[in-house]
């Protein structure tokens, strides 16, 4: 008997590692073989899917609730999606988790790098606009990060590397029976 479908959702700052989580954890979940896998990273969402949505709270929502509807559809047809938008507030994430629930497993992961390193690294320069208000809204600087009160599982990138975290994810993912 085939295993059932899951997505999991990756959430936390920008520059906070979600990417390069949720890369590592598709390769790895590819080479087990199996079900096929569909990566939602926020960029990629954002280009093809949300391309006329800001960061409002509404457009937020928007974005996070079609994330949420495509991982349900794939969860439904026996598949993995691995999620990794900044998803800041907690009434959506839980939302998308019913969404997703109704066909198969939900997997919150917190990607739980600090605000300070985030801004620390500033890989793409936007903590430094945020500050000099050059960019509005901004997630951890001038709009809210809801932090996860009970994700199923934490991981941070600071001291730990992107491999370890995936390595996390993989037996977090073995523990609940998924893979
Ligand atoms: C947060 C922003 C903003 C604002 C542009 N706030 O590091 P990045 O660049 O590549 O990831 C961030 C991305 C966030 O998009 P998401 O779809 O993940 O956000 S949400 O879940 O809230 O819908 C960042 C960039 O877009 N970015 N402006 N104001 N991040």
């Amino acid at each position: 008997r085939s295993k059932q479908g899951f997505t999991v959702f990756l959430t936390g700052l920008s520059g906070s590692g979600k990417s390069t989580i949720a890369n590592a954890l598709m390769v790895k979940l590819m080479e087990m073989g199996g079900r096929p896998v569909t990566l939602l990273d926020g960029d990629i969402v954002r280009k093809n899917l949300s391309s006329e949505l800001g960061f409002s709270k509404e457009h937020r929502d928007l974005n996070i609730r079609r994330i949420g509807y495509v991982a349900s559809e794939i969860t439904k047809n026996g598949g993995i999606a691995i999620c990794a938008p900044i998803a800041p507030y907690a009434t959506t994430r839980r939302a998308v988790r019913e969404d997703v629930e109704a066909f198969g497993a939900f997997v919150e992961v917190h990607v739980a790098t600090s605000l300070e390193e985030c801004e620390r690294r500033d890989r793409k320069g936007l903590y430094k606009l945020a500050r000099e208000g050059k960019i509005k809204e901004f997630t951890g600087i001038s709009d809210p990060y809801d932090v996860p009160v009970s994700p199923e599982l934490s991981v941070e990138t600071e001291n730990v590397d992107v491999d370890n975290c995936a390595h996390q994810v993989l037996l977090k993912l073995e523990n609940m029976g998924l893979i």
